[in-house]
């Protein structure tokens, strides 16, 4: 081959490469929550929708959208403990969050949590 189709040949690789690459869907980036935030996400690792994101105080109840919560980060000093609701027995505390801890996924707890308390 001549140099010029070599090149060519060079410059049409690496576009393909480009283009793979970039429209590669690599799992979905995670969703930065603020300091001094909690958050509460959709889905596992921190992605999906944001159903949660509160800087609630000690002592407060935080409504969230019912049985989707499926990963949440703390970056509060309070503890966060998300609540399943329940009819004519005591609410459940399905999962804490300890201050300043996250969790890519919360085990059985997941989509369970109706509320959350801070504590
Ligand atoms: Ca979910
Ligand atoms: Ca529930």
């Amino acid at each position: 081959m001549k140099p010029s189709v070599l090149s060519a040949l060079a410059v049409s690789a690496l576009a393909t490469a480009g283009l793979l690459s970039a429209a590669a869907p690599a799992t979905a980036a995670p969703l930065k929550c603020a300091t001094g935030y909690f958050c509460a996400y959709e889905h596992i690792n921190f992605t999906g929708a944001v159903l949660v994101q509160s800087r609630a105080g000690r002592g407060s109840t935080v409504d969230a959208p019912n049985d989707r919560t499926s990963s949440g980060s703390n970056n509060t000093g309070n503890q966060w403990v998300g609540v399943n609701s329940r009819t004519g027995i005591p609410d459940d505390d399905v999962y804490k969050w300890a201050p300043y801890t996250d969790a890519s996924t919360i085990g059985s707890a997941n989509d369970k949590i109706d509320h959350f308390d801070v504590r």
